[in-house]
């Protein structure tokens, strides 16, 4: 049983990312993590809140977000855990959401996009799209959009776009985008995985060119 234990442990780091054994803390910084009411999104606004950061959960269900702010709060001891209403499906809200964000910081040193659908059934967004690729990919890369400003302004900051292994799988299928012409749930999950890695190189290299005109932008980071 032991060694059986052993193994299990083992496969279980190699298919984990590895663990964070930084220890900086972060007082006076600002973040922001979609879908932050449970799963990755909770663990990842926790740590953050546990290391002095103000953090912003976005997500669709104000209720659920301000049960999971209150926990936080409690275990973590820090008060500045707050929430806000995004809906990564409409792009009315996304565009109320930064609204109501840019006019209440000053800053934002840290997004993490990191809400998602999985494999869910044939579906569309408020705006048309295809609902993993609409969420998933177009609800992120328009926030990114609107905050990038108040990102610069911010350096040193960093964008996290949380993708996963399953984009190996995934293709770019320009004729069948919004799954009009075939739908495969688990396909359409890998293909939005996918954009999330080609938005965040393509934003990297982008970010990086203006960065040779103006000196500190912010940093990408990508996590699998
Ligand atoms: N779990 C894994 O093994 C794994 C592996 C690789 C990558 N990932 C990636 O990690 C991220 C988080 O995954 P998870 O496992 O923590 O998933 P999860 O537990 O299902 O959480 C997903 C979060 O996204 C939110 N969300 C869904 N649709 C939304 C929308 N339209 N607007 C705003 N928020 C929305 C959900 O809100 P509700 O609670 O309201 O539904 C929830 O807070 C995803 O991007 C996923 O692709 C996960
Ligand atoms: C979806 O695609 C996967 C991978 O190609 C395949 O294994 C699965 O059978 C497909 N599902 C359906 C319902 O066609
Ligand atoms: C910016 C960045 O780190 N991008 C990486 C994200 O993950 C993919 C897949 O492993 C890499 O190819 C990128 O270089």
């Amino acid at each position: 049983p032991l060694l059986i234990d052993e193994l299990f442990s083992d496969c279980r780091k190699m298919l984990s990312s590895g663990i964070c054994t930084s220890t900086v803390q972060l007082p006076g910084k600002v973040a922001l993590v979609t879908g932050a009411n449970t799963g990755i999104g909770k663990e990842t606004a926790k740590e953050l809140a546990q290391r002095g950061a103000r953090v912003y959960l976005a997500c669709r269900d104000v209720q659920k977000g301000e049960l999971v702010a209150r926990e936080i709060q409690t275990v973590t001891g820090n008060e500045q855990v707050l929430v806000r209403k995004l809906d990564l499906s409409d792009t009315k809200s996304i565009r109320a959401f930064a609204e109501g964000f840019l006019t209440e910081e000053k800053h934002l040193h840290i997004l993490i996009n990191n809400a998602g659908v999985m494999m869910c059934p044939y579906s569309k967004t408020a705006d048309g799209f295809e609902m993993h690729i609409g969420v998933n990919h177009l609800g992120h890369f328009l926030l990114t959009h609107l905050l990038l400003e108040k990102l610069k302004e911010s350096a040193p900051s960093r964008i996290v776009n949380v993708s996963s292994l399953a984009h190996h799988l995934g293709r770019i299928h320009f004729h069948n985008l919004q799954g009009e012409k075939f739908y495969n749930a688990s396909l359409a999950y890998c293909h939005s995985k996918l954009a999330n890695i080609l938005f965040t190189k393509e934003l990297a290299r982008r970010l990086k060119v203006t960065a040779m005109w103006h000196g500190s932008l912010p940093r990408l980071v990508m996590r699998q």
